[in-house]
């Protein structure tokens, strides 16, 4: 035990220690043989059926089934309405069986083959689909709401996503202590050691933005392999050495010892009540037969898997004990066993009707009201997302306040203050003045906006400043964005831990819980966004095509060649570019709704603004769209500042929406048949083009333009474009090095959309291994030099495609 409160430690003395504590009445003892019954029947039953299926097996560890059914049943006696869980492989089928309740009949469909899915995405293998049911709690008779969240394969990446769920839905029941919702994780124990997103996710228990109020773990220990000493359980080592880093109890259990098990388990929901903090339950116990029911661990473990072999099953056990001590009689016990064998039988009959797999039906998130009847958006059109002036002009004088008595800001804040109020009176915005104008305006609307990562509240770049502090009271602050109406939705903006894996899948797991919220995360740099490369790619790039789950979340990428070195620069657009599902080689058809239909069909959206209003009216899409999708935003560091970044409030008044593509608007256009070249951009570069050519003097012969939206790639716009300068070479300029940025996902998309009679022209940094280079003056060189290539006329003369 590493906890260093006296008080907890008595508490755990007082529960463990007092002579007597383990009493069960008859009753009690019944209902946990007859879950046993349910535990080891259910997997028999499967194992008949199909004996050559992988089905993740919990032979072994059977008492897992009454040990949830007891954290379930003893927390909801303490007032809890809905358990959020997460799980791996090991004994989910029995789970979503006998603790979720899903119908039996449609998780032995699953294993028939001839199963057609049903138009809804690629979908997932049964171990992983999530569920969501609303029961009666058959022990405390009340209402009981349990999940359990889908996952990937990815060993304990769901955790965190578990968390985040549970957070969002303790916020929006202004649960602040976590007396109506809570979590239930459960680990492997190899997966619990090795895997750094377990320690992430317990960090993030103690942080107030981020605690669900205690989470219960629970351990599927079956690496110390089978023994009858009952000193092993205590020696058991990894979970130990988790547990003792994140400062949770961790209570070793025998898990052939069933009494003991619910004991435990309904000491850790206590335990949770009491002190809402952690707890972790190590179920001790031993794995009948390979990893999965194909594999044969006599192979690798031969005199380990003879003694397991001769262990007799923790049903037989209990039963005979039971039976010994007269609690209940062996006809009793028979009759239980046929019960639920019958039950299964014929849940099996039915299930042979089944013939159309709907992964719909293992949605872990509904979202009640969002969608029609048949899960459709209730429309496929996006209303535009100007503001009226005057909530513009009301957000700026907050945004640019300090709206309570007696603060004192610091000096160098009061100067962005005054600049904010000045942009205001000049019916301009900067870039974080434009998030402003976002965030506020969808408060305003209803909308829960929520903004987590690192130093967020500040701004890594130190311009948002949406908290501020008192120069003179300690730990006193302000968030003007909550006082901009007194109706408001509430905004929370929270510095994360220093996690990017945990804190991601946290806040996507947040996304989830509801619609009707604007859910972003911010990396320090986009770079780092790297170390939560699996919750990009098995949630967020692939979430709804696995298990049709809609969500909104949005990752907020600082990106730039700036000569900051190789990391700092580039937060890699391509490779959220590669993982876009739209078709680079389908010539579309331009229907009437194509803009909005074409978000609905893709799997997420890429922007890369260049401007501020640009940012500002993405942002309110994302939550306008009726339906949603994750978006991607690459955002500046230099912009951010940079006196020609700045939107007018004409750009954002009623009536505008985003501009996917801003075409020139310059000089090019007075006589665009006499344009020589049109460069097509996009981002930060654009002012780099603009400068460079008017230095050159060559307004009327190049035109630039820029794609806001990358993908799904609007081919729309970029055909209008391309014919508007009929004589004109098409140029694609970024400051990434070839290899890398948009280049290779544009490239195709401009042939299909050009019928490949245009050639589109690259114009870029050399192809690279590294990002960026570590050396200032390289990086500028590098800079001038396709600035010069951007606007030499001749650089592709007598040049084939
Ligand atoms: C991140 C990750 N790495 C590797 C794997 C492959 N894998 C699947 S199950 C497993 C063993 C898990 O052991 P444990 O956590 O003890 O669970 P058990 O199967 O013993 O219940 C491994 C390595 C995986 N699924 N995820
Ligand atoms: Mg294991």
């Amino acid at each position: 035990m590493f906890i260093n409160d006296v008080e907890q430690c008595q508490w755990i003395r007082q529960k463990f220690e007092t002579p007597g504590v383990m009493q069960f009445s008859s009753e009690e003892k019944r209902t946990l043989l007859a879950r046993l019954v349910r535990s080891m029947r259910f997997e028999d039953f499967l194992a008949r059926k199909w004996s050559s299926e992988k089905r993740f097996g919990l032979e072994g560890c059977e008492v897992m089934i009454p040990a949830l059914k007891t954290i379930i049943d003893k927390s909801s006696e303490m007032g809890i309405e809905n358990v959020i869980l997460g799980m791996p492989h090991r004994g989910r089928l029995n789970v979503l069986a006998n603790v979720i309740r899903k119908d039996l009949e449609q998780i032995f469909c699953q294993f028939d083959p001839k199963l057609e899915a049903a138009d809804e995405g690629s979908g997932d293998v049964k171990y992983h689909l999530g569920m969501y049911h609303e029961r009666i709690n058959r022990v405390t008779n009340r209402n009981i709401t349990l999940s359990l969240v889908a996952n990937p394969s990815h060993l304990e990446a769901v955790d965190p996503v578990v968390q985040g769920k549970t957070k969002a839905e303790q916020f929006y029941r202004g649960d602040a202590q976590g007396k109506k919702v809570m979590s239930i994780l459960v680990h492997g124990d190899a997966a619990f050691a090795g895997q750094g997103v377990v320690y992430e996710t317990f960090h993030l228990s103690d942080l107030p933005s981020y605690t669900t109020n205690g989470t219960v773990h629970v351990v599927v220990n079956n690496q110390i392999g089978f023994t009858t000493d009952p000193r092993m359980a205590r020696s058991s080592p990894y979970p130990t050495d988790v547990a003792r880093v994140v400062n949770a109890p961790i209570f070793h259990v025998n898990a052939d010892d069933p009494e003991a098990v619910i004991y435990v388990c309904s000491v850790a929901a206590e335990w949770r009540n009491t002190f809402n903090k952690d707890v972790v339950v190590d179920l001790v116990c031993y794995r009948r037969r390979g990893h999965n029911e194909m594999d044969e661990p006599m192979f690798t473990q031969p005199l380990m898997y003879k003694q397991i072999h001769r262990q007799v099953p923790v049903l037989k056990k209990y039963a005979d004990k039971l039976i010994a001590e007269g609690t209940v009689t062996l006809q009793e016990f028979e009759e239980e066993i046929a019960k639920y064998d019958r039950i299964c039988e014929e849940a099996y009959g039915r299930s042979k009707d089944k013939k159309i797999l709907h992964i719909k039906h293992w949605l872990d998130s509904p979202w009640p009201g969002f969608f029609n009847v048949d899960g459709e958006p209730k429309s496929m059109t996006c209303p535009a997302t100007g503001i009226p002036e005057d909530v513009l002009t009301h957000i700026g004088e907050v945004a640019s306040s300090v709206p309570v008595a007696d603060f004192k800001i610091h000096t160098g804040l009061s100067r962005i203050l005054r600049g904010r109020a000045d942009m205001t009176k000049t019916r301009t915005v900067d870039w974080a003045l434009a998030e402003y104008m976002a965030f506020g305006s969808l408060l305003k609307e209803g909308i829960h906006v929520r903004l987590s990562g690192q130093d967020v509240e500040r701004g890594t770049f130190s311009h948002r400043h949406h908290v501020l502090h008192d120069q003179e009271v300690d730990r006193r602050t302000c968030v003007p964005m909550n006082h901009l109406w007194p109706d408001q939705a509430p905004y929370t903006v929270c510095n994360s831990s220093l996690s990017e894996y945990g804190v991601l899948g946290f806040e996507l797991g947040y996304a989830m819980a509801s619609p009707n919220a604007l859910v972003l995360w911010e990396a320090q740099f986009g770079d780092f966004h790297n170390t939560a490369q699996c919750i990009i790619d098995q949630f967020i790039s692939t979430g709804q095509a696995k298990w049709v789950r809609h969500n909104g979340i949005v990752l907020l990428l600082p990106h730039g060649m700036e000569g900051m070195g190789p990391e700092h620069s580039s937060a890699r657009p391509e490779r959220f570019l590669q993982m876009s599902n739209d078709d680079s080689d389908a010539y579309p058809v331009f229907t009437e709704d194509f803009e909005v239909s074409q978000l609905y069909d893709c799997n997420w959206i890429v922007v890369n603004c260049s401007t501020p209003a640009s940012y500002f009216h993405v942002l309110r899409r994302q939550v306008l769209l009726p339906f949603r999708k994750p978006l991607i935003i690459f955002t500046p560091k230099s912009l951010l500042r940079h006196p020609e970044a700045k939107s007018s409030f004409d750009q954002m008044v009623s009536g505008t929406s985003f501009q996917r593509v801003i075409p020139e608007d310059g000089a090019a256009t007075q006589a665009p048949e006499r344009v020589r070249r049109l460069i097509f951009c996009t981002g930060k570069v654009y002012y780099d083009l603009v400068k460079e050519r008017s230095s050159q003097g060559l307004e009327e012969q190049v035109a630039i333009t820029r794609l806001e939206q990358i993908s799904p790639f609007p081919f729309d716009l970029i055909k209008r474009e391309a014919e508007k300068y009929p004589g004109a070479e098409l140029v694609w300029c970024q400051e990434e090095h070839k290899n890398m940025g948009y280049y290779d996902y544009i490239s195709p998309r401009f042939m299909t959309i050009l019928g490949r009679a245009r050639p589109i022209w690259y114009v870029g940094r050399d192809p690279a291994a590294a990002p960026a280079t570590g050396n200032r003056n390289t990086h500028l060189v590098s800079l001038k030099k396709f600035l010069d290539s951007a606007f030499n006329l001749q650089a592709f003369e007598g040049k084939t495609f």
